[in-house]
């Protein structure tokens, strides 16, 4: 358990600060009557206290995250619904620890896709493990991730996907934090992965006064250009009905040749390509044409041409015109490779829904022509503002702290993406010396989207499950150089950046198996370089500049 005064001024601990709260804060259920004269176009629909030990489910929990939540602690629960505009609104729940229990800290974890859903699963850890109060939104629909149809004559709502459900879920759990406790939280954090990364950069873009620490993983930022990549890289390059189509099992044949080329190129043979751009494969010798070849497990040159074209950026078709990354090397024999012919929905349903802008449920079909058009109207309209590519975050960084990361075999939205963010930060701030101090990257070998696959992908990131569920995603100790979460509350509030993250992987990716291994992260542009030892252990790495 956390220390919970850490955050209180000195002259105000113990008892007189204990009174000061009690005079001005309210009790849980008194928030469905303070709230709405603090708040306007509120309509709360529960403000009540759970026991410890709750398993949290609730008929409020939409199709994006169904799950109930075992292992609470005691928490008051406050939801909500801001109507946005006439035709929208945006539902929203705050989780706040009890005051003895509170740490002084709030925060708000991200989406997943096109989710619409308050993430009730990802805000246990924040509540039960950082003692923080925490809120969620439903990003103003209800629907899984993989479904675009929200946007369907919905202008409203698309722009409270793009921004405005999460800013004013800030603002308005933030007015819930002071009226139950009877003061503001003394600082604001952000957690989020994919669509949450997206949600937590449009923040420190458009409303950077909203929180003092933002955790953004795999970001889903370059939201435009990113749905133009999940659909070409599937319906045009890996056609189903095509002669070059590759499924998993031709994944798998061309990823252990992959790892095999390649994953001693780091100096220890574990299945984790660290450098996957030094890394070129040569996918000849699977070629059924090639001398030896085996006839069952063998390619087609069409087929070894649209493996090269997934690791390759994309380019339009038209112009030339650079659109997106490619996959990086050793993410394709991975589970969660998601090049399988079938665009993850977001993709086609931003461009039928969004920018086609039509009217009825339907079947997005375009070629790659048709893509470069359809990607110049997408970026001139931005629809539901959801692009958060603006690189000018400086007035986020003149005060707050941003800590993205990435695997390095991500499957989902190719790995490249968040480096390119970040390298277009740095030009439009004119490469400061100082960037550093208050904006790194961490890369993450061996791990697929947000978490997953070989590497060491747990180390506190957002979306942490509890230990009767496998512990996914928590640090093997709880500290800020294995804990991220931890890592941004030490460089927010104590000034001390992370200079590398140690991540731990799993016995068969349980934590109640224990630690088979664990690995430094590093900050780009460095990686985690073996230097001797025991290679389980994260002392045999030093994070160095590679070549
Ligand atoms: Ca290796």
């Amino acid at each position: 358990m956390r220390p919970t005064s850490a955050l209180l001024p000195l002259g105000l601990a113990g008892s007189t600060y204990a009174a000061a709260i009690k005079s001005t804060s309210a009790s849980c259920s008194d928030l469905w009557n303070v709230a709405p004269k603090l708040l306007s176009n509120l309509e709360v629909y529960v403000a009540q206290d759970y026991a410890a030990g709750t398993n949290f489910s609730t008929p409020y929990a939409t199709p994006a995250y169904p799950q109930a939540v075992p292992d609470m602690p005691a928490f008051c629960r406050f939801g909500a619904y801001i109507h946005t505009s006439n035709s929208s609104k945006v539902q929203f729940e705050v989780f706040l620890p009890t005051a003895d229990d509170w740490s002084g800290r709030f925060a708000v974890v991200g989406n997943g896709g096109d989710a619409g859903g308050v993430n009730f699963p990802d805000m246990w850890a924040p509540l039960k493990t950082y003692n923080m109060a925490v809120a969620s939104t439903d990003t103003g629909h209800n629907g899984t991730s993989g479904d675009g149809t929200f946007a369907l004559n919905g202008p409203e709502t698309q722009l409270d996907f793009g921004y405005r459900a999460v800013h004013l879920t800030t603002v308005y759990s933030k007015a819930i934090v002071k009226a139950y406790y009877g003061q503001a939280q003394k600082k604001s954090y952000w957690l989020g992965c994919s669509s949450g990364g997206k949600q937590g950069l449009k923040e420190t873009q458009m409303f950077p006064e909203d929180f003092d620490g933002v955790v953004a993983g795999a970001a889903a930022q370059w939201w435009t250009h990113l749905n133009a990549q999940t659909y070409r890289v599937n319906a045009i390059v890996n056609n189903v009905n095509s002669t070059g189509y590759l499924n998993t099992t031709d994944y798998q044949l061309i990823g252990d040749l992959v790892y095999k080329q390649c994953d001693e190129q780091d100096g220890v043979k574990d299945g984790i390509i660290t450098n996957p751009s030094a890394c070129q494969p040569d996918l000849q010798q699977l070629s059924c044409d090639s001398p030896g070849a085996n006839s069952t497990s063998c390619l087609n040159a069409e087929q070894i041409v649209t493996m090269y074209r997934i690791w390759s950026d994309y380019h339009k078709e038209t112009t030339g015109d650079f659109v997106f990354p490619g996959f990086m090397h050793g993410a394709e024999g991975l589970q969660g490779f998601s090049v399988n012919g079938s665009p993850y929905g977001p993709g086609p349903d931003f461009f039928e829904y969004q920018v086609l802008n039509k009217t009825e449920v339907g079947s997005f079909s375009a070629n790659a022509t048709e893509m470069d058009r359809l990607i110049d109207i997408a970026d001139a309209t931005d629809p539901g503002m959801t692009n958060a590519i603006n690189p000018n975050i400086s007035s986020f960084l003149k005060h707050g702290k941003l800590l993205t990361y990435v695997g390095l075999s991500d499957g989902l939205i190719p790995t490249g993406s968040s480096i390119w963010y970040y390298e277009q930060v740095r030009k439009a701030l004119g490469y400061p010396a100082d960037l550093n101090d208050s904006y790194r990257l961490f890369t993450m070998p061996g791990m697929g989207h947000c978490r997953g696959g070989p590497g060491a992908f747990n180390f506190g990131g957002p979306g942490q499950r509890q230990l009767s569920l496998g512990g996914g995603s928590t640090s093997a100790t709880f500290d800020a150089k294995h804990d991220m979460v931890l890592a941004i509350i030490d460089w927010v509030e104590k000034g001390v950046a992370p200079d590398m993250i140690i991540g731990a992987k799993y016995v068969g990716d349980d934590m109640r198996n224990g630690t088979a291994f664990e690995r430094p992260h590093c900050v780009y542009p460095k990686q985690a370089t073996y230097i001797g030892g025991d290679v389980n252990s994260a002392s045999s790495f030093r994070c160095e500049n590679i070549a």
